[in-house]
């Protein structure tokens, strides 16, 4: 069934998304329900969902709601019955896919981090921006920026209310390769992700510390770690575990499980980070906090409708961090949504990103992230890892 959400007398655009997994099923919600809850200029079909393997695409297609199925992203990104192209897949295919989706004036919007490598940010940019001269409009998937909760922080930094941010303090926490016999999948293979949690969870909080502030940061003090260094393969630890034969063959991991950075803001503010898949008992544990001159925000992702705001101007005897309920009709984003209270979740981040997608390209106007803003990600990225390998970074303590 083709789902045409038609706004009055527009056709919709007809969207190809590239992958079904995880961001695949999070994006395919956001294209069937942000046309159906912000009133947009222009809707979404949902056209066609591509993936490797013909059996696993089709089931993709009927669960996930996508009208047709396809295995060859090429011949989608050639077809002029598409306007969108969304790429959900891993970092190694991103350059690629949205270089020629672009080129054949597609709208792209793209997952993160924009690239394995900052090369390919660099010619992904160059090709949006000429594209974008031609009114072909992209975007990077920083979900997390689209959290009411942090749109409502980044205002009340842009207003002033912090004064002059000196410290931002991020994490984000997840435990799901703890266990050393969780097999080497693509996640943790360089070629195919490009870096480990850095890019994968790392990317978001540095995106967001960028975000809130609307300070770049300008270098970085880093260091990494792989704790497990050898991992089971994934054919062979299905396999052979599963008849109980010899152990499994192992491969190196080849990306980082952890990072640990600071770094100074074009502002001049110090920020602290760290990125790890090996925080034991935290799921999806992201963070940020952000201390001004006067005033701080504190938000935590497992309550992600609040928001902890410390007034600083508030004579001491009366101060203290206050919790808003961030589900106001007038606070970002909750327009489309419920009465206060009732709150929101993280697909609700995906829904908004596509709203916002569909309003720029409805208004001609160019998304945000950009492929720019997604290049300067990458280049933290980098900084990071050439930090981590330089010698100099690290001063050893004398421990006799
Ligand atoms: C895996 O770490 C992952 O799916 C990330 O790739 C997403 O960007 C994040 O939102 C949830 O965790």
């Amino acid at each position: 069934m083709t789902q045409q959400h038609a706004t009055a007398g527009v056709p919709p655009l007809r969207v190809a998304q590239i992958g079904y997994a995880f961001m695949g099923a999070a994006h395919s919600l956001a294209w069937r329900t942000a046309p159906r809850v912000f009133d947009l200029p222009r809707g979404a079909e949902m056209t066609v969902i591509c993936g490797r393997t013909a059996s696993a695409t089709e089931a993709a297609a009927h669960k996930l709601g996508w009208a047709e199925w396809s295995t060859d992203w090429r011949e989608l990104v050639a077809r002029d019955d598409i306007d969108i192209v969304d790429v959900c897949t891993p970092g190694d295919s991103h350059a690629e896919i949205a270089i020629a989706a672009l080129e054949a004036g597609k709208h792209v919007l793209c997952e993160k981090p924009l690239g394995n490598t900052v090369a390919e940010a660099e010619e992904m940019t160059a090709v949006a921006e000429a594209a974008a001269a031609r009114g072909v409009r992209s975007m990077v998937g920083f979900n997390y920026r689209r959290l009411p909760a942090l749109s409502l922080a980044r205002q009340m930094v842009a207003d002033g209310r912090l004064g002059e941010v000196r410290h931002i303090r991020a994490k984000y926490q997840q435990d799901w390769i703890v266990d050393p016999a969780f097999p080497l999948a693509w996640r943790l293979q360089k070629d195919k992700a490009g870096s480990g949690a850095l890019g994968d969870i790392g990317a978001h909080i540095i995106d967001l510390a960028q975000f809130v502030t609307g300070q770049k940061l300008v270098g970085v003090s880093a260091t990494t770690e792989t704790f497990i260094k050898q991992r089971p393969l994934p054919a062979a630890s299905s396999g052979l575990a599963a008849s109980g034969g010899q152990a499994a063959e192992m491969g190196e991991v080849t990306v980082d499980d952890a990072a640990v950075f600071f770094g100074r803001t074009e502002g001049g503010a110090l920020a602290t980070f760290e990125a790890t898949r090996f925080a034991t008992g935290r799921k999806n544990g992201m963070g940020i906090e952000v201390n001004g001159s006067a005033g701080s925000f504190f938000f935590d992702f497992e309550s992600m409708n609040e928001l902890h705001v410390y007034d600083g101007t508030v004579p001491a005897r009366d101060a203290g961090f206050r919790r808003i309920l961030v589900t106001e009709p007038d606070h970002p984003y909750l327009s489309g949504w419920w009465p206060p209270g009732h709150v929101l979740g993280y697909e609700h981040t995906f829904t908004h990103e596509v709203a916002d997608f569909l309003s720029d390209i409805g208004s001609d106007r160019d998304p945000s992230p950009s492929f720019r803003e997604g290049l300067q990600v990458q280049r933290v990225l980098d900084a990071v890892e050439r930090s981590s390998a330089a010698e100099s970074r690290w001063t050893p303590i004398p421990t006799s």
